[in-house]
């Protein structure tokens, strides 16, 4: 079958660009963005998953192609000991000095964070394609770092808590006593996810609080310098959907940026929950678009809405990624495995995925696996995969506790689900001789229990799939599984080699 052709983005217009949100679908969070000229780079968090810090380049907000992911080499950063939903957390991106700097933080690594362990560092590239650097330590304990300098060159490194010092952003070192700039609202949870930014003669520290899920607000300080002293606006949060009758809801953890004609637009995570009560999200947190506008200098802004006018200017040239990765041209930077992809368990050859087949399968920390995430409610992901010797399939992960696949093993075809401490078989069929066409599906539920969507999980004969068996989509969703990240697809290999032709993942409307 001839692939599909390459969707591209909208023709070149002057009018305001028409903005759908999320800008970023998926499990794309704590976004931070800068514009260089006429471009916009925009960086999130990834967790457990490598390679890491995927890296967005835009020319309108609206429209972002990934370029690449900030820590790609092996030898740059060890992912393998952090725990799932930990790793890679809440990066900043800024250019100072002719270069891209990226502070970012690893929990469940080192010192620090609660006894979970947090690791921050910064790391720099001519090109925000890449390469980056080799990551240095920043030796503070704690994480969301925000890095920003002033007009005599100092280096503020700002994070969680909200705490402060001033570094030397070269070598890491500290140059001066972390002091606690601000605790956020009175009462409120989690002040984090802190970005400086500058708008006249005001210094602008914004942070996140009340937590990431449905309290989640973003909230603003203001101040003569980045070192403070800051005064909160007295009219925070600036943004919040709690308690809001609207689609998307979680408000929070923002950038914002300034553009060439004086507007200013704000990133922000967000989410898209279905389903009864409490509401199940699905495809994680993602990213967001919205417009800020100033009154008495400090930030106005509107509620996120599901469609905006972005801002006017011209629409983005680059092509959006293929639906089907037929591994002709290596792989893709939304391609990602889990923890780690060591060149002798993945490869390209020929025109084709190999995958080496480890111990672990899906229940296990290191799974031979390359998947993308789901950034529709409503898909199809499948792949074409020849026989193995062990056992190789397509599924859809939230971690190894929580995930749902169909696999071809023992010349059988069995769909099945692990949820928790439960592993369910939900159907088998022989296999078909040669190539099998795996098939996951999510689809509309309805009914008044119902889950967000269904997962159904098959094959395809002929281009239609054949389900095997369904699953209720609340139990591949954050609100059952825990954490900070969302659904990701794609196809493993376990106890023996397999060959991958395709992998396609479709949205439907
Ligand atoms: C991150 C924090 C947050 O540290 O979620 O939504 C945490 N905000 O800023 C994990 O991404």
């Amino acid at each position: 079958m001839a692939p599909p052709a390459e969707e591209c983005w909208p023709e070149a217009s002057t009018e305001a660009v028409k903005a759908a949100n999320p800008v970023i679908a998926g499990f794309h969070p704590d976004p931070s963005l800068c514009r260089v000229g006429e471009d916009f780079y925009l960086v999130c968090s990834s967790f457990e998953y490598w390679p890491a810090l995927p890296v967005f380049r835009s020319r309108d907000l609206v429209h972002w192609s990934q370029v690449g992911n900030a820590i790609d080499r092996p030898g740059q950063l060890d992912l393998t000991p952090v725990p799932s939903s930990l790793g890679i957390t809440a990066p900043t991106i800024r250019h100072h000095d002719g270069r891209f700097w990226l502070a970012c933080s690893v929990l469940g690594l080192g010192p620090g964070a609660g006894g979970l362990g947090s690791f921050q560092f910064v790391i720099t590239a001519d090109d925000p394609a890449g390469p980056w650097s080799d990551p240095v330590p920043v030796r503070l304990p704690g994480i969301d770092p925000d890095l920003t300098w002033d007009d005599e060159g100092n280096c503020w490194f700002t994070y969680y808590g909200i705490r402060q010092a001033r570094i030397d952003a070269v070598s890491g070192a500290v140059l001066s006593e972390p002091v606690r700039q601000w605790s956020g609202s009175p009462g409120a949870q989690a002040p984090e996810a802190p970005h400086l930014f500058r708008r006249g003669r005001y210094w602008y520290l914004m942070i996140a609080e009340g937590g990431t899920e449905r309290g989640h607000s973003v909230a603003v300080a203001r101040g003569p310098s980045p070192a403070g002293p800051f005064e909160p606006c007295p009219h925070n949060p600036i943004l919040t959907h709690r308690g809001l009758a609207h689609g998307i809801q979680n408000t929070g953890h923002a950038d914002m940026v300034e553009l060439e004609d004086g507007s200013w637009w704000m990133v922000l995570l967000a989410v898209r929950p279905r389903g009864m009560t409490p509401r199940f999200h699905v495809l994680g947190r993602e990213t967001f678009l919205t417009r800020v506008s100033w009154e008495d200098d400090w930030p106005v802004v509107d509620l996120v809405a599901e469609e905006l006018d972005g801002p006017e200017l011209e629409p983005c040239p680059w092509p959006a990624p293929p639906a089907r990765h037929d591994f002709a041209g290596g792989l893709a930077p939304q391609l990602v495995s889990v923890r780690q992809r060591r060149p002798e368990d993945v490869k390209v050859d020929g025109g084709r995925l190999v995958l080496a087949g480890g111990k672990d399968d899906l229940d296990g920390r290191l799974p031979t696996f390359v998947g993308r995430r789901q950034t529709d409610h409503h898909c199809r992901v499948s792949a074409q995969l020849q026989a193995a010797e062990g056992a190789v399939g397509l599924g859809v992960r939230m971690d190894e506790r929580h995930h749902v696949e169909v696999v071809l093993e023992a010349g059988r075809l069995r769909a099945r689900a692990r949820i928790g401490p439960l592993c369910q078989e939900l159907g088998s069929t022989p296999a078909p001789s040669g190539a099998v066409q795996l098939a996951i599906e999510t689809r509309a539920a309805s009914g008044w229990s119902a889950g967000p969507d269904t997962v159904a999980l098959g094959y395809l004969d002929g281009g239609a799939m054949i389900s095997l068996g369904e699953l209720d989509g609340r139990y591949l969703s954050t609100e059952v599984a825990g954490g900070f990240t969302g659904r990701v697809a794609g196809v493993f290999s376990a106890g023996g080699p397999a060959q991958v032709d395709w992998l396609e993942y479709r949205g439907i409307d």
